[in-house]
């Protein structure tokens, strides 16, 4: 399929004229991120939603899976968020579909197959990952760009092109975004551009400080168990330069933890003197492994996640393995980074 004018090419620095008119035609529009959304897919959602309301439009934010306890503090009161299930009504009550943080309708629904794409309503994707397999395809419109440090990054443009004003909801929920994808403005990805928004939004009222405590300091007591817990499992690979951590279901259910608390704790092992790649395997119900890696700036591990079926970015990926077992995923992983590692220097 040819792709549209303006729209659907990788690393566009604007929002394509089409998504914007597309945008401004809709009346009732849903605004979905992956399933199990994280800050980035919460906080870029809930930013359209509002902007798109503050201009008299219908806008849902609907969620799938499991979101985790940190997100509340964005979505508590906000009528227009739901859960939605794939379903024939979708396109019954919606006239777009706009996928954030994600390329294809399989990452929010995974019975959502090209076959039975037709019913969803048309939809739109903004996102900022690499096309890879999931790559954008049926859509009308696409503004995807993998140098943005976070979806929200791309949102927060849309916002501008839409004329909509930034408001304090807006302000947050993308400032949750830009902290959530870039380690609180501490990773390779918090670029010019990111840290030039974020000055933006702290002038429009935007508190980095009470986001991020929302964000990161705010563990309920499940979580913290969880951490030890699954701390008691790391081990270190090839010659240290790997570490693991797992996550299995007998750990799920000593500590009480919900999976989605499992977001974030592959930055643990990341922060050993000499790690280079970090990774995270926990349990993905009966007949699954997720494997999530982190690496220092010159592994690239986008490439591996991808040979294995998943994706990402370069320092943030993640795949899942076919075995319930994450210490068979782990045995299975560890030749996987011995590929990707440079050669040690001397120095
Ligand atoms: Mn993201």
């Amino acid at each position: 399929m040819p792709l549209k004018a303006n729209s659907g090419q990788h690393g566009q620095t604007r929002p394509p004229d089409d998504l914007v008119g597309l945008l401004r035609k809709s009346a009732r529009i849903l605004v979905v991120g992956h399933q199990n959304p994280d800050g980035d897919a919460v906080g870029s959602a809930l930013a359209l939603a509002h902007a798109l309301i503050s201009l008299g439009k219908t806008a849902t934010v609907g969620l799938t899976g499991s979101t985790a306890a940190s997100l509340d503090f964005l979505l508590k009161g906000k009528t227009f968020v739901e859960r939605v299930a794939f379903s024939p009504s979708l396109k019954d009550d919606h006239d777009l579909l706009v996928l954030v943080d994600c390329q294809a309708p399989y990452r929010v629904w995974p019975e959502a197959e090209n076959k039975l794409l037709a019913r969803l309503p048309p939809f739109v994707v903004v996102d900022h990952h690499h096309p890879g397999p999931q790559a954008a395809r049926h859509h009308l419109a696409a503004y995807v760009n993998s140098r943005a440090s976070a979806t929200a990054e791309l949102v927060f443009k849309i916002v501008k092109a839409l004329g909509a004003e930034f408001s304090k909801e807006i302000v947050d929920a993308l400032l949750a975004g830009l902290i959530s994808d870039t380690g609180s403005f501490s990773q390779g990805n918090a670029t010019s551009e990111c840290l030039r928004q974020a000055s933006e939004l702290v002038a429009l009222g935007g508190d980095i400080e009470r986001v991020n405590h929302f964000l990161k300091r705010n563990w309920p007591a499940a979580r913290m168990r969880l951490l030890a817990a699954s701390l008691g499992t790391l081990t270190q690979h090839l010659g240290g330069r790997l570490a693991a951590m797992l996550v299995t279901q007998d750990i799920l259910n000593k500590t009480g933890a919900a999976l989605s608390e499992t977001e974030g704790l592959v930055e643990y092992p990341l922060m050993m003197t000499g790690v280079e790649v970090a990774a995270l395997l926990r349990v993905n119900g009966q007949l699954q492994t997720k494997v999530s890696l982190r690496s220092r700036s010159e592994v690239d591990v986008r490439k591996l996640a991808q040979s294995m079926g998943g994706g990402g970015h370069k320092q943030a990926a993640a795949y899942v393995d076919d075995d319930p077992d994450p210490a068979v995923a782990l045995a299975r992983l560890v030749p996987l980074v011995a590929k990707i590692l440079p050669a040690e220097s001397d120095d």
